[in-house]
């Protein structure tokens, strides 16, 4: 069997494993990245659009952030709407911060680039990762690539593999304490070269149900209408997506619609879920491998990043032989984790419509809605949450 050696081997070379291995090699640790897809399909999934400024700024570390600061566009706020009411939330005015609209295919492909640039070892269609030796000093993973059963042997593991991973998985089971909340609905999301509805994003709930006009550029839009978890996608024509669309959104920003041909239509479901611990002797858990949230708060890829901001600053101390960081990783993680998974939640729920609701649901929304109109302090905290709490 070919056997390699690494410091730092990680399972998966989306967002999280790209981002900690571009941090970890630029302070001279090095890694070896394990992805299951080819580069091309870890690329044509479209995911995430909203950057906290606190992803930026690592972003910025990583020296990833030429391209994002040329074609990112920053924005200072967003709106919330139902029927009656049109809320303005001011992340600037709030805060003094901003959010970044810049889309995870473009973070991804930023750091693909800049790993290549970098000469690291990313390993591209590799299939039966198997985990082992955990609890001894040294590690090893198992996996097969090009034909071959191949040894990647390490210091530690980073399990970046998302939600349908290996990672998670190889923590015993009676270890894992696990947190799922699953809605009654997803979120049919198209993407069309066509001018923003609006100059900053609008989170609708209407009686017809939960519709986004979010956006990429200002040629290139993210729309997205709350659906049941019974719709495939070939039950949306472009035309139908359109027509819904426009009946969830304001009528004065309908009134500015411009349509077109989808150049990408996909449904995702909606759940919140965390499993907890991180870590499990050498192997810790990050970004999709650990927990998953609602879009609605904007959180996923976000905490990805702080989960890798925490993970790669303990790793350089800990190949040092300071262990407190790694030590500390599974605790201090959880911690922010938690908060944005409350966020997602309480924007969700606010937000949606649940089948079978009853007259007091719809009260509790609307009477949320009004107390951030009417209150700076409330409007104030959902801007704290949404551009994101501090690492
Ligand atoms: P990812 O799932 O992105 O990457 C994991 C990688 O591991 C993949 O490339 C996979 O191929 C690989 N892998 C899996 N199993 C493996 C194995 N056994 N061996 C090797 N490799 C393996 N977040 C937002 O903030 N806003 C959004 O609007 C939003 N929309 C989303 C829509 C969808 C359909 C999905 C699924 C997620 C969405 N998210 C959104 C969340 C998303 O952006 C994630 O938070 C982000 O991709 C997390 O990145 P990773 O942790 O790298 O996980
Ligand atoms: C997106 O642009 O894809 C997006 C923006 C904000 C969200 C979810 C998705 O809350």
């Amino acid at each position: 069997m070919t056997t390699l050696t690494t410091q730092v081997a990680i399972i998966g070379g989306g967002p999280s494993g790209l981002l900690l291995s571009q941090l970890l090699n630029k302070a001279g640790i090095d890694t070896v990245i394990l992805e299951r897809a080819t580069r091309d399909h870890v690329l044509s999934r479209i995911r995430a659009g909203i950057l906290e400024w606190g992803t930026v700024e690592l972003l910025r570390e990583a020296g990833v952030d030429a391209r994002m600061d040329k074609e990112g566009i920053p924005h200072d706020g967003c709106y919330l709407t139902d029927e009656e009411l049109m809320v303005h939330i001011d992340f600037k005015g709030l805060t003094g911060k901003q959010v970044m609209v810049y889309g995870q295919t473009e973070v991804t492909t930023d750091l693909y680039n800049a790993q290549a640039a970098m000469g690291t070892t990313v390993l591209h269609e590799v299939s039966d990762v198997e985990i082992h030796d955990l609890d001894q000093a040294k590690s090893y993973v198992d996996f097969t690539h090009e034909g071959t059963r191949k040894r990647l042997e390490c210091l530690y593991v980073a399990g970046c593999d998302g939600f349908h991973g290996v990672s998670r998985k190889t923590i015993p089971e009676e270890k894992r304490k696990e947190f799922e909340r699953v809605y009654p609905f997803g979120w049919l999301g198209i993407l069309s070269e066509t001018p923003p509805v609006n100059d900053e994003l609008i989170y609708s709930n209407s009686r017809h149900g939960f519709a986004l006009a979010s956006m990429r550029n200002e040629n290139l839009v993210r729309y997205y209408v709350q659906v049941p978890l019974t719709d495939k996608v070939e039950d949306w024509s472009d035309q139908r997506f359109w027509d819904e669309f426009s009946r969830r959104i304001p009528s004065e920003a309908a009134s500015r619609l411009v349509t077109g041909p989808s150049i990408e239509k996909s449904i995702a479901p909606l759940r919140s879920f965390v499993s907890e611990p991180l870590r499990w002797g050498n192997l810790f858990l990050v970004g999709d491998s650990a927990h998953i949230v609602p879009p609605t708060g904007a959180k996923g890829l976000n905490l990805a990043a702080s989960d890798v901001y925490y993970l790669y600053t303990a790793l350089i101390d800990a190949v040092k032989g300071k262990t407190s960081g790694i030590d500390e990783y599974s605790t201090r993680a959880l911690a922010r984790i938690w908060k944005a998974m409350r966020f997602s939640w309480q924007m969700t729920t606010m937000l949606h419509r649940f089948d079978g609701e009853d007259a007091f649901a719809e009260q509790m929304r609307k009477a949320t809605l009004n107390h951030l109109a009417t209150s700076e302090t409330a409007r104030r905290d959902l801007a704290e949450n949404y551009i994101g709490l501090p690492f």
